[in-house]
């Protein structure tokens, strides 16, 4: 090849967006990088090289963004998180580089499928839930915002299960995402950091001061792979650093010495297993050790990273606070705070108050969760053989602090108990809750009314000795990913009346509100929602072979499978219009269509038995001809993001039914209102600020307020007194308990009927059930009248603007990080850090 052919295939694989460079590129990138020619390429090899031609037109963006973050020693934000949940970037790629429309035609030209191409990428499933996909919408916030923001977690091998759905119970599936490689990441090879395990602290008195050393470790090593996060519409392209676990070359030495090379390999197996699988559960901190190693693994691993590119500049640690700001997401990365106070005191020989100030200046803390069970705590035991100098430092934290707490309420003993790290009741456990509080200056809860209980009831003792320290930041989610891009008929509509400013302002979707007075804009929404729907119904019959009406109301809750989520109260409203429809056979009933999906923890009996009853339900329902197609039960099998994708634009109403006091905040909730479903919910989480954005006319809120489920429960609840009053109540519960929906094993769902009636109805379904059920017939009158349906509908999307997680980002930015938004320039500056030669 001469050089010129070369140069032209480079300059195609680098940049150009117009159409004739995407096809060279594509055709370059088949066959430079995948090795292939057009005939024998298949699906899979056409994805991988429409991955390459992205990620090429990515790379000098990246490069660049981290050259002018370097340059100029900006403060950079780090998001700490277990969890990302990316989903699919291909799509996400063209998109915020702003070339999808050549994109698609290029390859319309060259014959290929989109769809095709697109579909074999797999999920970036690393993450449960909402947590999780909050850090990725907060990764494209930060980005779109040119904000200084790296992410930082592990690489797992398997992210969330594959979840399969056979005899109507879930079965799992391990997620093997990265068997065909994954075109996304840049491995790292020389960035490497020691993790150590176990092992024993000495102590020794050297120049006056006392010196411990943490010797006698079993190491692992913290390999990197970055991920570009690129922006939308700007040149800022930030990075996520994800850690896989490497032995260290301790083993081979030290098995080559002993001539036992199978046992080598067997060891080095054992640790490079702490980064092989996310542990599927978001409700039971169960302590597990491997998760507990988990957490300490890639902490370690990103201090260590941040603080060698701190030192780049600075020669001390003084200004740590005024370059580094880290987030914790939840308390899972909360052991940061004492490894970095290890690193200060014990490696850099710092004093303690002054290491505190800069730990405490350092980090903030997000919580997620007020459910007791689902706070993290560990036995003291197992930290103390895992990690035995972290435990050390702890107690140091919490003696001091008690020492405070003392001296403001002397002769207090019940708040010491109550605000220790250390949980002396039963087996000593540390509190990482506690530890988190203490170590941060900002700690912020995810909605109004979460933050507000959290200064209520759990954190209630810290919010008043640290006054100004708990702050609320209502989540929010990207409008990119979630209407732009999931979405493109209501995205092209919007943007043909009001601009596609929305796009990076979602406030600007206010302007949508006059147009609800605009009968062509109305049919014109209405129809792009009834396209959604009828692709909907498609999927749902190639898929799993059943019929739906798309003119029947989709009623939808996609979300974890929770008793405290309540799709259980769900499968009771939808038992009720069952009995409905079969009693009163020739009465008008309204068609709908109530769609499932959901994981359940692998563990948790009571979830999966949820599940097979919604399968055993959509059974004996969408196979009874006096239903004639008026009701119909689905549960779409392996709900992820792709798959929220494909089911959010085609919902009508979007269930939030969670009992009050109970979800942080749902983000559900807020992509399900931005494509224009209705809600019919709790006054729960941010629900109640979605009802005051949208209006309480175009919104359904039912049930108890999270003060009438306290006080319930402190009266002592008796949810067999609502089993009684209500005739359909008791038959509705008669039945599944009896066998009606299981007659091959009459006694399946008895454990669920008990949990209501003789085990305390923990989540007051039957509290909340008139009320849901009267107010489901509000929504079937609503629905009725399609006109005031689809107002209704338009102003929800109209007024969706808050929950942009730009917003969101923003608010953590100036209230929390005290960071900057940095434009990078394209220039090269040749002394700056480049990437890949200094790993920065
Ligand atoms: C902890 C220890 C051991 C194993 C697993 C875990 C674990 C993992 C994940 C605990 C919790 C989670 C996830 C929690 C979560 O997703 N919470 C949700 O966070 C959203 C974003 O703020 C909120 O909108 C939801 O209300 C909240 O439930």
């Amino acid at each position: 090849m001469t050089d010129s052919v070369k140069k032209s295939i480079f300059e195609h694989e680098k940049g150009g967006f117009d159409i004739e460079s995407i096809k060279q590129s594509l055709a370059n990138c088949l066959t430079y990088s995948v090795g292939k020619g057009p005939i024998t390429a298949t699906d899979r090899d056409r994805f991988f090289a429409a991955a390459y031609l992205v990620r090429n037109r990515l790379i000098d963006r990246w490069m660049e963004t981290m050259r002018s973050y370097y340059a100029h020693d900006v403060k950079r934000v780090y998001y700490f998180s277990l969890e990302f949940l990316m989903g699919r970037a291909l799509m996400n790629g063209v998109h915020n580089l702003g070339f999808d429309r050549q994109f698609r035609e290029a390859l319309d030209e060259l014959g290929i499928n989109l769809d095709d191409v697109r579909e074999i990428e797999p999920d970036a499933a690393l993450g449960n839930g909402g947590l999780g996909r909050l850090a990725a919408c907060f990764l494209d916030s930060m980005a779109t915002l040119d904000l200084p923001g790296y992410g930082y977690g592990i690489r797992y091998e398997y992210g969330m299960f594959a979840q399969r759905i056979e005899d109507g119970r879930q079965v799992e599936h391990p997620d093997n995402w990265l068997r065909y490689g994954n075109p996304w990441e840049f491995p790292r090879p020389e960035v490497l950091h020691h993790v150590k395990f176990h092992g024993r602290v000495v102590q020794y008195a050297e120049q006056g001061a006392m010196r411990y050393h943490w010797i006698d470790t079993d190491d692992v090593m913290a390999m990197a792979f970055d991920t570009p996060v690129p922006g939308y519409d700007t040149h800022t392209a930030n990075n996520m650093r994800l850690w896989a676990a490497k032995a260290t070359r301790d083993f081979e030495l030290r098995y080559f010495n002993e001539g036992n090379y199978v046992k080598a390999v067997e060891d080095k197996n054992a640790s490079e297993n702490l980064s092989k699988v996310l542990y599927p559960d978001d409700t039971t901190a169960m302590g597990r050790e491997l998760r507990l190693k988990q957490q300490y693994f890639f902490v370690c691993a990103s201090l260590h990273d941040i603080l060698r590119r701190y030192r780049k500049h600075q020669d001390n640690f003084d200004s740590l606070p005024d370059k580094v700001a880290i987030q914790l997401n939840d308390t899972h990365p909360a052991i940061a705070i004492p490894e970095l106070m290890r690193v200060l005191v014990d490696l850099h020989h710092l004093g303690w108050e002054e290491a505190w100030t800069i730990t405490t200046r350092t980090f903030a803390y997000t919580n997620h969760t007020l459910m007791p069970e689902a706070l993290e705590t560990w036995p003291v035991a197992l930290f103390e053989n895992v990690l035995p100098r972290h435990l050390q430092i702890i107690y140091e934290i919490n003696h001091r602090f008690l020492k405070d707490v003392m001296h403001r309420y002397p002769g207090d003993t019940g708040i010491l108990r109550r605000m220790s790290i250390i949980d002396e009741s039963g087996g000593r456990r540390i509190r990482m809750a506690h530890l988190a509080i203490i170590g941060s200056h900002k700690v912020n809860g995810v909605a109004q009314i979460h933050t507000e209980l959290m200064k209520q009831t759990i954190f209630s003792d810290f919010d008043r000795f640290y006054p100004d320290k708990i702050i609320n930041i209502t989540n929010g989610i990207t409008p990119r990913r979630w209407l732009n891009q999931a979405n493109r008929r209501l995205a092209e509509l919007i943007s043909s009346r009001i601009g596609s400013g929305w796009v990076k302002d979602l406030g600007q979707l206010k302007r949508l509100v006059p147009l609800v007075e605009d009968t062509t804009f109305r049919s014109e929404f209405a129809a792009a929602k009834r396209v959604d729907k009828e692709h909907f119904v498609a999927m749902v019959k190639q898929k799993l072979n059943i019929d739906i009406n798309a003119d029947s109301l989709f009623d939808v809750q996609i979300k974890r499978i929770h008793e405290y989520k309540r799709q259980l109260l769900n499968v009771l409203h939808v038992v009720t219009l069952y009995n409905r429809i079969r009693h009163r056979p020739d009465m008008d009933h309204m068609p709908r269509t109530v769609i499932f999906g959901g994981k359940a923890a692998p563990g948790y009996a009571m979830a999966k038995l949820i599940i097979k009853l919604i399968n055993d339900i959509a059974d004996i329902v969408n196979n009874d001809p006096k239903v004639a197609h008026r009701l119909k039960v689905v549960f779409i099998p392996n709900y992820d993001v792709s798959t929220a994708e494909e089911m959010i634009p085609a919902a009508d109403l979007s269930e939030q039914i969670s009992t009050a006091g109970t979800e942080a905040s749902g983000t559900g909730n807020m992509k399900l209102a931005l494509n224009g479903a209705l809600t019919i919910g709790t006054a729960d989480g941010a629900n109640i600020e979605i009802r005051d954005e949208v209006g309480e006319d175009n919104i359904f809120i039912f049930g108890l307020s999270a003060a009438e489920v306290a006080k319930m429960k402190a009266s002592g609840y008796q949810p067999r007194d609502f089993y009684h009053a209500n005739a359909e109540l008791q038959a509705v519960l008669d039945m599944i308990g009896s066998g009606f929906f299981s007659p091959d094993e009459l006694d399946r769902f008895k454990p669920i009927v008990d949990s209501l009636l003789q085990y305390g109805d923990e989540y007051l379904l039957l509290a909340d059930y008139a009320s849901y059920v009267a107010c489901q017939k509000k929504v079937e009158l609503a629905y009725q009248d399609q006109e005031q349906w689809v107002r209704k509908a338009i102003l929800n999307v109209a007024n969706m603007g808050k929950f942009s997680s730009d917003r969101t980002i923003k608010q953590y930015a100036s209230q929390i990080w005290n960071a900057e938004p940095v434009v990078p320039e394209a220039t090269i500056d040749e002394s700056g850090e480049s990437l890949i030669s200094t790993n920065s």
